[in-house]
């Protein structure tokens, strides 16, 4: 092994200079490193020849040896730097995104049928000035039934028709319990729709355990079966864009009298007869009437000062009228097929 003079010193750092600047990675700086400057590295070993060196130039080489030293850890550190500077740039370049391009798209959902149709028709209303009304779906004896004037043998209450949960709750069987909540809140007038999910322990090609209604009410001073006849006409041509007729049939509900069920003229054939409204011209869509005194008394509403009017309907059968479906349990299936057509 050479002894450490100023030859042999400077041949070491020019080699080792031309060598770390012609490194381009950062591993094979670090051999550079070990290599020169490690434990048993080439300058390392140098400072162990002192010894051999006359005693007079010892002091100098070990000065020579060391200024050695810092030089190359300066100028590896340099290069470190530089090198890290270089790899970030080209991470940066590698990985960069052009936030330009145009995205890949994602596949979204639709909303179904159903709730379309109930957006749809709280649209409506709420231009006529409706507010809607939400309430839990499982209700009492009371709001469901005794409120709305529905007797204790009525058969609606039958067990068989109705989700009893057990003695004092069951799952509401229509949505008037929220009007009934809306009118024992505060006084009238009310404008009021309550859309929601009722429950009927019913079932075949035409019922389903659960579905969807929204019923109406409407009190004030002078409130009339007129403006109920003209509310339901806007109301149809409105959700059916159509101009089609009303017609008004007596029936019987506890809860309003005098009470009606109504046909509004078939969209399919506009009234000409076909398969679907059984040739009379007439599709059934609606229920309603004058709310009864006695549902009044049960939400202490002075019914000598206030009258209304109240109407019902089923949320799947406008669904199925106005897109065509000719199968209520299509609505319930989940099949993607049929929810597709409607994103
Ligand atoms: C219908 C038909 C007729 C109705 C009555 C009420 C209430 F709570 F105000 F008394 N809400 N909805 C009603 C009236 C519902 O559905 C076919």
């Amino acid at each position: 092994m050479e002894t450490p003079t100023p030859e042999v010193l400077e041949k070491l750092e020019h080699e080792a200079l031309s060598s770390i600047n012609a490194v381009t990675d950062l591993t094979a700086l670090e051999s550079l490193r070990v290599r020169y400057l490690g434990k048993k590295g080439l300058l390392t070993q140098q400072l162990k020849q002192l010894g051999k060196l006359p005693p007079d130039q010892r002091r100098e080489a070990g000065q020579k040896v060391n200024q050695s030293k810092t030089t190359l850890q300066e100028l590896i550190t340099q290069r470190r730097d530089e090198l890290e500077k270089i790899a970030l740039s080209v991470a940066l370049l590698r990985d960069s995104i052009d936030v330009t391009l145009p995205g890949r798209g994602s596949a979204s959902g639709g909303i179904h049928p159903v709730t379309r149709t109930l957006e749809r028709i709280e649209q409506i209303f709420s231009r006529l000035g409706f507010d809607i009304a939400e309430g839990p779906e499982i209700e009492d004896d009371f709001h469901n039934f005794e409120a709305l004037n529905i007797p204790e043998d009525h058969p609606a209450r039958a067990m068989h028709d109705t989700f009893y949960i057990n003695s004092q709750a069951l799952l509401r069987t229509h949505t008037s319990p929220v009007q009934i909540r809306h009118m024992q809140a505060g006084e009238p007038p009310y404008r009021v729709i309550a859309p929601g999910r009722v429950y009927r322990c019913d079932s075949d090609v035409t019922h389903t355990p659960m579905f969807h209604q929204v019923e109406g009410l409407a009190v004030d001073e002078d409130v009339t079966f007129a403006d109920l006849k003209g509310v339901l006409r806007y109301f149809v041509r409105e959700f059916f864009e159509e101009d089609l007729e009303l017609r008004f049939r007596p029936s019987y509900f506890p809860f309003t009298e005098p009470s009606a069920e109504v046909d509004m003229t078939c969209v399919f054939c506009h009234g000409k007869g076909c398969r679907i409204c059984q040739k009379t011209g007439w599709l059934e869509v609606l229920g309603c009437g004058m709310v009864h005194p006695e549902v009044f008394r049960h939400c202490d509403v002075n019914a000598d000062r206030y009258t209304g009017y109240a109407f019902g309907m089923g949320v799947e059968r406008f669904t199925m009228l106005r897109y065509g479906v000719d199968d209520l349990r299509l609505f319930f299936e989940n099949d993607l097929c049929m929810l597709r057509q409607f994103r």
